[in-house]
């Protein structure tokens, strides 16, 4: 008797296991909110990769904080160097590999939007209260 239940406690502990692994696959992470927002000396600093588009689209920041956006290139050579902010009248040529900082100052609530020159590829910084 006690040998089968603990012969059923190791099968649950086996089951249990595998199921939470199972929930976690690793493929998930794309999916999960970007965390590319940090805060450094009350600033908060946006990261955005940039090569063939911008990576991730979508950033989720503080409104009213003031704050850096910083343009990551690595061998980009693509129009998504050129980058513009229409709305804060930013345009802004790249290098090809660094990284490039616009204070954007303390934007208030507002899904502030950025294109390359051309307007093909986009990101999106929603600044919520
Ligand atoms: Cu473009």
């Amino acid at each position: 008797m006690k040998t089968s239940w603990a012969i059923l406690g190791v099968a649950l502990l086996i089951g249990g296991a595998i199921y939470f692994t199972s929930k976690n696959p690793p493929q998930l992470a794309n999916d999960a909110p970007a965390n590319n927002v940090s805060i450094v000396d009350g600033k908060q600093i946006v990261e955005v990769d940039v090569k063939g588009g911008y990576h991730p689209k979508v950033s989720a920041a503080k409104a009213g904080m003031p704050t850096i956006l910083r343009f990551n290139t690595n061998g980009s050579y693509d129009c998504s160097t050129s980058v513009r902010i229409p709305s804060m009248g930013i345009s802004k040529t790249l290098p090809s590999s660094g990284a490039t900082d616009i204070d954007i100052g303390s934007p208030q609530v507002a899904k502030l939007q950025g294109v390359c020159v051309m307007g093909m590829y986009s990101f999106e910084v929603d600044f919520q209260g």
